[in-house]
């Protein structure tokens, strides 16, 4: 079942219920900001102090950043992660699947707003299929008569135990870049964090585990050789207005992307797809 809902400030979301999971996607950003499968723990964190209005990102769920990662490479007064995020995007089909999963697509294509941002034509669509597993996807067409360059990113907070409690796999022997420090390092064991990292991992495994104590979550990753591993630890959480102090603890982000040297050039009429398939797997400990 998909239902259209507004909160009382006219913040637009649907409502996903099917015999596996239930989930909810803003229209706003095509912004899905809760999933949870039937006996599973929810697979993603979203700060009570998170905005649902318009115009402003929410913190948590899964922010989709288009058509840039980041701060703009030539422009630092355009919208940090691209204009995406705080788009209105149009729910162009659902389909309930005999499998009992539903899938959802949300589309945006320019406007005079994002044609002041970025002179491209384009047609963004997020797929969603909401089931036992939650498989999302950013598919991006170059509609235009030129070429243009696409970072992308789908940056996804997902809800720990505890951040001590975590072990990420998938990035061993990789190189990576700390942003907050403009280092490029070699990962040399599985990566456990314990102070603020904002990191951008290149050629990582498809496949990327995220164990947090007994709970197993895998990212099947497509369309992209770079992850973004971001927790901002406790300063950062102080600083931002939409996160508890204690914010840090119980998310890390990890984001299946196109970014720095990973971002795509489209030739016009080309097709990027940009897709991660979450599965949580383990003992779900009381
Ligand atoms: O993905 C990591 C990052 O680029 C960090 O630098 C931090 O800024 C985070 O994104 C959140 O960005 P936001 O614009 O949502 O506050």
């Amino acid at each position: 079942m998909i239902e259209l809902k507004t909160f009382p400030n006219g913040f637009r979301y649907l409502e996903i219920h099917n015999p596996h999971a239930h989930a909810k996607i803003a229209l706003q950003g095509a912004h899905l900001f809760e999933y949870k499968a039937k006996g599973k723990p929810a697979l993603l964190w979203c700060s009570d102090k998170a905005h649902f209005e318009s115009g402003k990102a929410i913190r948590g769920g899964i922010p989709v950043c288009f058509p840039w990662f980041g701060k703009h490479k030539d422009d630092a007064t355009l919208p940090q992660h691209g204009f995406g995020r705080t788009q209105e995007w149009t729910l162009v089909s659902q389909e309930e699947q005999a499998d009992g999963s539903t899938s959802i697509s949300l589309q945006l294509t320019p406007n005079a707003h994002t044609l002041s941002l970025w002179p491209f034509k384009f047609e963004a669509t997020m797929h969603f299929s909401v089931g036992e597993r939650l498989d999302v996807a950013l598919e991006v067409k170059n509609t235009d008569s030129k070429p243009f360059e696409l970072g992308a990113a789908l940056h996804t907070y997902f809800l720990v135990s505890n951040i001590d409690n975590v072990s990420l796999y998938g990035f061993k022997d990789k190189v990576y870049y700390e942003t907050l420090n403009n280092t490029k390092e070699i990962q040399k064991s599985e990566l456990i964090i314990d102070k603020e990292i904002d990191r951008v991992y290149m050629n990582p495994e498809k496949t990327i585990i995220l164990q947090d104590d007994t709970r197993k979550t895998t990212i099947e990753q497509t369309g992209s050789n770079s992850t973004i591993v971001w927790n901002p630890w406790t300063e950062k959480s102080k600083q931002l207005a939409d996160m508890n102090d204690e914010g840090y603890k119980t998310f890390v982000c990890i984001e299946t992307a196109n970014a720095l040297e990973d971002v795509r050039v489209l030739q016009p009429l080309q097709v990027h797809r940009l897709q991660a398939v979450y599965v949580q797997e383990g003992i779900v400990k009381n």
